[in-house]
């Protein structure tokens, strides 16, 4: 071991090591590269989410300013997943056995994607490993993600939050929407509360009450796209008129020792060096590992 290197390719202040048996931290995240993007419909390029995120994950300090902590020392980094390009459902089989592994272990995964097709498998387990009607999944996101198929697939980043409604959440609350399909936006669902993103700009406390007022387990599904394009131009499917970082952070922070049981961060499709897209998406998971 040298002691002046690192290894750029770990997420910034995880561990030497990513086998949980060597840490004895009570508390351990489980950060999971998940670069697959074989729904994407506009933009290529999630599967280079995991590499640029962590990347980016070098430019912050293990000091979080607003919350007055430090990044947890229990943090590891998994590695990626053995994606099979083009094939959902064989990524997805290999995605949820890790993740069912990742949660047998009691550690809290963070999946980066990816695109956003992802999130329904690592729903999928966390669901079972709490049973139904438990979970309550925030979802980030300038579009719903509703529709029951997209393309006449069942199974993609259009669709992945009407298939997190079959697996029976006990409820899904969306934050800064502002592009749907008239399928998705007149859906009714009582376990179903979104709000767009001109309600985040006109009245964020109104939101922040809604997230207090949460209890159980809460899982994170954040699509970069919520932000603007001005600080996520990145992304697979951009959409104007979108949230600012600022209040990304006041409504993450507000979550603080809320029982977070695991989180996403998808459709990061930066290829460069120095990307705000996947600055603004560090930032994000160095605030949800202080939160706890
Ligand atoms: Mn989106």
């Amino acid at each position: 071991m040298f002691l002046h290197t690192e290894n750029v390719l770990k997420f910034a202040f995880s561990n030497e090591t990513n086998d949980p048996y060597e840490t004895s931290e009570s508390l351990k995240f489980g950060i999971l590269g998940v670069p697959f993007d074989g729904t994407t419909s506009y933009l290529p390029g999630a599967r280079f989410g995991p590499r640029t995120v962590r990347e980016a994950s070098y430019n912050f300090e293990a000091y979080n300013f607003q919350l007055k902590k430090t990044v947890p020392t229990g943090v590891l980094d998994l590695g990626d997943i053995e994606v099979v390009h083009g094939n959902f459902k064989k990524t997805c089989s290999k995605l949820k056995s890790t993740i069912d592994d990742v949660l047998s272990q009691n550690i809290i995964p963070i999946s980066i994607g990816g695109d956003h097709s992802i999130s329904f498998c690592i729903i999928n387990a966390i669901t079972q490993a709490l049973g139904e009607n438990k979970l309550t999944v925030i979802h980030f996101d300038a579009h719903m993600d509703l529709r029951d198929e997209y393309g006449g697939e069942k199974y993609s980043h259009a669709t992945v939050m009407r298939r997190i409604l079959d697996l029976n959440p006990l409820q899904l609350i969306q934050i800064g929407v502002r592009s749907a399909a008239e399928e998705e936006a007149t859906l009714s669902d009582e376990r179903l509360t979104s709000f767009s993103s001109h309600q985040v700009c006109e009245d964020i406390e109104n939101i922040i009450n809604c997230l207090k007022n949460i209890s159980g387990p809460i899982y994170i599904s954040f699509d970069i796209d919520v932000l603007d394009p001005a600080y996520a131009p990145s992304t697979g499917t951009p959409s104007p008129c979108g949230l600012d970082p600022m209040q990304i952070e006041k409504l993450i922070l507000n979550l603080e020792s809320k029982e977070l049981v695991g989180m996403d961060l998808v459709e990061v499709a930066s290829t460069e060096i120095g990307d705000s897209t996947a600055m603004n998406a560090a930032k994000i998971i160095f605030d949800f590992l202080c939160l706890h």
